[in-house]
């Protein structure tokens, strides 16, 4: 049997609309990445609660030994309270409300990855890396 243009037309449409939605996605977590880059210095690595997942504005970050690396946490999940455990370093946070947000920094004497969860919810899981920043 033949499919009609209507066919084709339909799935055009349902890739282009998934295709906006992962766009608006990517697009949204670099923006709220950049500015906080631009606001607390480059050294800052953005870090969502939305869904019950981690979303991070990158996986890593430049830094020279001996520096600050410093996150930025928000929580976008209604009726939801998160924090942020980072185990290597003895950090726990309060808990973060909905819309809430609370800033970390630490000293990062040299490179490595960094594990983070969230004790309400230990599936929450996610790390991110520093990069010993090349001279
Ligand atoms: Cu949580």
């Amino acid at each position: 049997m033949e499919k009609d243009i209507g066919y084709y037309l339909k799935r055009i449409g349902i890739a282009i609309i998934l295709f906006a939605a992962v766009l608006a996605v990517v697009v949204k977590t670099w923006m709220t990445g950049a500015l906080d880059r631009y606001v607390y210095g480059f050294n800052t690595i953005s870090i969502e609660a939305k869904g019950n997942r981690w979303i991070q504005s990158s996986s890593s970050v430049e830094l020279e030994p001996g520096s600050i690396v410093k996150l930025v946490v928000r929580n976008r999940d209604k009726g939801i309270h998160h924090n942020i455990v980072i185990p290597s370093k003895e950090i726990e946070s309060d808990v973060i409300e909905y819309g809430g947000m609370v800033g970390i920094g630490f000293e990062v004497p040299e490179s490595g990855v960094f594990e983070y969860y969230c004790s309400f919810h230990p599936p929450m899981k996610s790390s991110f890396e520093v990069i010993k920043q090349a001279k």
